[in-house]
């Protein structure tokens, strides 16, 4: 609170003790000039606050560490959704015209800020974070259970990564779901809160207030993961069917339509990791320790001409699981935070030796790296975010892509030197893991069903069935047994709860990994995309750079544009898995292909 007082102060300073001093100016933009100085300033104190009070109730949730990440909540909301404010930002907003683009940018982004809780409307905005944080407080802390004894996430995952049991792997899935059951109250209460205070701002409803942030309107979004899946369908179905068939096999099962759920390694199915034998590489990080893995990572970037971390990464993250014995609850789901918008970073993991976790922590360090790009003070903190979300996300996903990567593994000596990859193996496991089922759960299963819950009010009593009929329709998943409306089977998903209406920029951001990875394995390293190695290279580093230092002061598709040559498109994807689709159809020959 001390750091927000003060900051405020200061920001006042400035504010009237710059008067006339850039009086050449035009008036309307010394005016925003003086605003934005005021709330920047503001913005960065008070997000720090509350950012530190939501680490600590992440980390070691507990009713104090709740109830001050509420007040700090509110005092943002206090703040950034001040009636003032906002009439202020939509005044100068009418007079673009007057304004130069990177502070049209920050009005535009201080309307997205402020409608996430806008004090026009102070009840509501106080029930909204409560709500939040009740709900974050219930997920972070939510015991699973297996046969009547505690388990954790790691162990979930573990055991569907590794039991030929089908009863066995049925109790776990099940397991899995419990969490759904004691979020759906909460979820319920948050569905018409969050569309309260986007529709206080003029937004049709929390969907449509995410997708602002892209320039897009709910339709087009939805069209956009519509035709992402489209075109990638064919060689999905192709995937499916070979997928079920090895399943049959593994589990000494008929082949059956529609995949059960709980034969897939992934409590979602989102990915269909540890099919393909030659591509396991299980064994070979059986031995890498977890601390090892949290450090590869930053090597990679210094490798590629970024700093090192900063010692307080190491200090004040939180990378690997609670020890056994402690009775400390936090949330078990990778997340990258940039505390302070300055240089306190830090990472929320739960690592250990395994691929998974080694590609994940690629992925958050993509997030890091891309935070310590933007901090410059050339970018005003409202701007010290990604070019939309996918762009933060898609550095991830392409760190985790180039990680995954034979030659890079062979450099860390992961894998042996005299390793001899087979190379449609790899693609393959590539194609199933991070690759084509994951579209079709982003695009389709939650992009569709947040899109109804929001956008299209769909009652509560119809959330499971829906659930499971886009499980059905797009994945081509079906559980277990019939899942009724005592199960909220969407909300045992993290996303669906903390970082909502936002999970379509996982799949804008496969796609647009796969143009930055073919532009730069292409055009820099002069390699195939299918294997190659970026570390060391300083040019791919400065590729990297050239998009991240911009942070949001940027358009997303003049910067798409300009650094790739093309539009947002499909076309890398499909590119990069062209080879596969020809080794399918001869696997595939003669077997009914698909589930319709
Ligand atoms: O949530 C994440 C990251 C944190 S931003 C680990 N991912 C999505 C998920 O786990 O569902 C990465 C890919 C998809
Ligand atoms: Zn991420």
């Amino acid at each position: 609170m001390l750091n927000v007082r003060w900051s405020l102060r200061f920001a006042l300073l400035l504010v009237f003790g710059s008067a006339g001093a850039q009086a050449d100016t035009n008036p309307n933009q010394e005016r925003a000039d003086r605003f934005l100085a005021l709330v920047n300033s503001a913005y960065q104190a008070i997000s720090t606050v509350e950012a530190n009070a939501i680490w600590d109730a992440s980390t070691d949730v507990s009713p104090v560490h709740d109830a001050a990440a509420e007040t700090a909540s509110r005092a943002r909301a206090a703040f950034m959704g001040n009636p003032t404010l906002i009439k202020e930002t939509k005044t100068l907003l009418l007079l673009r015209k007057d304004l130069n683009a990177t502070t049209t940018r920050q009005l535009e982004r201080l309307i997205l800020i402020s409608a996430e809780g806008p004090m026009t409307n102070p009840s509501l905005t106080r029930a909204r974070i409560a709500a939040e944080t009740a709900q974050a407080s219930t997920l972070n802390s939510f015991e699973f259970k297996l046969h009547g004894k505690p388990v954790t996430v790691n162990e979930i995952d573990n055991l569907l990564a590794t039991s030929v049991d089908l009863a066995e792997r049925r109790a776990v899935w099940e397991a899995s779901k419990e969490s759904g059951k004691a979020l759906k109250e909460g979820l319920v209460k948050l569905r018409d809160l969050r569309n309260g205070v986007a529709q206080e701002m003029g937004f049709n409803d929390y969907f449509a207030l995410q997708v602002a942030g892209y320039g897009m309107t709910t339709e087009e979004m939805v069209q956009l993961n519509n035709e992402f899946m489209q075109v990638l369908r064919p060689l999905y179905l192709h995937l499916h069917t070979w997928a079920k068939h090895e399943l049959a096999k593994k589990f000494n099962q008929p082949v059956p339509n529609r995949i059960p759920a709980h034969w897939i390694n992934n409590r979602w199915s989102q990915e269909w990791d540890g099919l393909v034998a030659a591509a396991d590489l299980e064994k070979f990080f059986k031995n890498a320790a977890p601390e090892w893995i949290a450090k590869v990572s930053e090597d990679f970037y210094v490798g590629l001409g970024f700093p090192a971390l900063p010692q307080s990464f190491w200090d004040k993250s939180d990378l690997f699981p609670v020890p056994a014995g402690s009775t400390r609850k936090k949330n078990t789901h990778a997340s990258a935070w940039h505390l302070d918008l300055e240089n306190d970073l830090r990472s929320l993991q739960s690592i250990e030796s395994n691929s998974w976790w080694f590609n994940t922590n690629h992925h958050e360090f993509g997030h890091i790296y891309y935070f310590m790009a933007y901090t410059r003070p050339e970018v005003p903190p409202l701007l010290r975010t990604g070019a939309n979300p996918a762009f933060h996300e898609g550095f991830g996903e392409l760190t985790a892509l180039a990680s995954a990567q034979v030659p890079y593994l062979k450099s860390l000596g992961v894998l042996p030197a005299d390793f001899v990859a087979d190379e449609t193996a790899f693609l393959l496991s590539n194609a199933l893991g991070t690759g084509i089922p994951f579209i079709f759960w982003a695009s389709g299963t939650m992009t569709h069903w947040e899109a109804d819950i929001y956008a299209n009010q769909l009652p509560p009593a119809q959330w499971n069935a829906r659930w499971w009929h886009y499980v059905r329709e797009f994945q081509g998943i079906e559980p277990p047994s019939a899942r009724s409306e005592e199960w909220c089977d969407a909300a045992t998903k993290t996303h669906i709860n903390d970082t909502p209406a936002y999970y379509y920029s996982y799949a804008i951001a496969q796609v647009f990994k796969f143009q930055l990875h073919d532009y730069i394995a292409r055009h820099i390293l002069h390699q195939p995309p299918q294997s190659c190695n970026y570390a060391g290279n300083k040019a791919v580093g400065d590729f990297f750079r050239g998009i991240m230092e911009k942070g949001a002061d940027t358009d997303w598709r003049t910067l798409l544009k300009e650094v790739t040559g093309e539009e947002l498109s499909t076309r890398a994807m499909v590119e990069y898995y062209a080879p596969l689709l020809a080794w399918l159809e001869e696997q595939n020959r003669g077997r009914k292909i698909g589930w319709e």
